[in-house]
């Protein structure tokens, strides 16, 4: 049986001494996150050591209390986690009954890890790469359940980069952005979490974070402190990862302003308003638009640019990269390729109920190489269905893609050749085969000549 849901921890419970539950075995194996100092220390056994002079002794008591209440801290988030992984969301429905003061402490404990982080973090493969989620939980549940066993939950399986747009749109936006939070504080180098559009405060006050904070706390003074406590949070989000050296994520795009990799590491943090620095807005609003000589303002979004192949050739090879991973765009399938050299990933399945499309995760592999997972749009009787969306009409000049994976251009000029050629053979009225002889005999004929 699972626990009940924990107690709010601003008075935190005493643990028990002898209580090594299951969710220690879970804790933070480093030691540089937010609340997880102690982790390995040893030195939460035994009895406080006495034979330390006098003056110490005060500051010694603090430290043990400080300890405790890490060490409460950590309970609880593998307690929350365990429950919101299960979905066990107790007797309100689909909202996880969180508490104001649990949520102020998630956040001041992602705070003093994401403080740490530079504008572009580092990952290693193998990987999985996730897209947009937008308030979508049951997705983000069904991306965590691809990698469970027998052992371990999914999410302790895998590296993960999350390219942002966590909140606005769906209805758990706060279920998503805390398990997060919480997972990022236990196992910082595990999860890389991006800043995307949607993590900028006035974009996340017009379309449904605000509103469904509303929801959740009645209490306006509660719910406007929690509503301006996670955008100071996302001010410190990292704006890229780099992946093996090689591979360059973020939410939106890249920008023809950047030259080298030093330019992203210059971006300030943290960063408040993102249309102050043209890189991070590049990087958090930027598309790729497909036989773009050059750069043009992006006048769908009304921010930032639509970049194209030079662009993108430019910045690969400035920069010492060989692909592209973002988000940022609706796609049918959940990803697509761009010149080869850029791939879209987006998560959230069914974003527009009406034009249910797939959603889908990036996995790289240790070796470089590159599958996807896809994830089905559950069926409209399916309760995750019918939550109802923070969404007015379906905006249909959101929608950017074909709804098919782009064939890269120069696969389509290698299947326009092959299809003129079998068009001339089949005029000409010889076999394919007796053709290609022919011209290999012909080809010989032509060598013994310049010989
Ligand atoms: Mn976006």
């Amino acid at each position: 049986m699972d626990p009940p849901p924990p107690p709010i921890p601003p008075s935190l419970p005493k643990e028990e001494k002898t209580d090594k539950t299951k969710e220690a075995e879970h804790s933070q194996p480093h030691s540089e996150n937010g609340v997880g100092e102690t982790e390995g220390s040893g030195a939460n056994t035994g009895p406080v050591d006495t034979s330390k002079s006098r003056p110490r002794r005060k500051s010694e008591k603090d430290k043990k209390l400080k300890k405790e209440d890490k060490q409460n801290i950590i309970k609880y988030f593998n307690q929350t986690i365990n429950s919101l992984v299960k979905k066990k969301y107790g007797k309100k429905g689909f909202y996880y009954p969180f508490k104001s003061a649990e949520i102020m402490i998630t956040l001041a404990a992602v705070k003093k890890i994401l403080k740490k982080e530079p504008p572009m973090i580092e990952m290693k493969v193998p990987v999985v790469i996730v897209g947009d989620l937008h308030g979508q939980y049951s997705d983000l549940i069904r991306i965590f359940d691809m990698f469970r066993d027998d052992t371990n939950p999914g999410y302790l399986n895998t590296r993960y980069v999350f390219l942002g747009d966590y909140v606005d749109r769906g209805r758990q936006s706060l279920e998503i952005i805390m398990i997060l939070f919480m997972l990022k504080v236990l196992y910082p180098r595990q999860f890389a979490l991006l800043r995307g559009n949607h993590e900028c405060r006035a974009i996340n006050k017009a379309y449904g974070f605000a509103a469904e904070i509303r929801e959740r706390f009645l209490d306006p003074k509660k719910s406007l402190e929690i509503f301006e406590g996670f955008n100071e949070v996302f001010t410190h989000l990292p704006l890229s990862c780099l992946v093996a050296d090689s591979i360059l994520c973020m939410h939106g795009g890249i920008s023809s302003k950047m030259k080298t990799r030093d330019d992203i590491m210059k971006i300030p943090k943290p960063l408040k308003d993102v249309s102050t620095n043209p890189i991070a807005t590049d990087l958090l609003w930027a598309d790729p638009m497909i036989g773009l000589p050059c750069d043009v303002p992006n006048k769908v979004r009304g921010v930032s640019v639509y970049f194209g192949e030079e662009t993108l050739d430019n910045v690969l090879n400035d920069l010492n990269l060989t692909m592209v991973f973002r988000g940022h765009q609706m796609m049918m399938n959940g990803f697509n390729f761009y010149h080869n050299k850029l791939i879209t990933v987006f998560s959230a399945a069914a974003y527009y109920p009406d034009k249910p499309n797939r959603g889908a995760i990036c996995c790289i592999g240790a070796d470089g190489r590159i599958g996807f997972k896809v994830i089905i749009p559950h069926p409209p009787d399916h309760p995750d269905s019918q939550l109802k969306m923070f969404r007015g009409e379906h905006d249909t000049s959101n929608d950017h893609d074909t709804g098919y994976v782009t064939v890269a251009p120069q696969l389509a000029a290698a299947l326009a050749h092959k299809e003129e050629a079998k068009k001339s053979r089949e005029e000409r009225g010889a076999s394919g085969q007796h053709d290609k002889e022919e011209d290999k005999e012909k080809e010989k004929d032509r060598e013994k000549e310049k010989e």
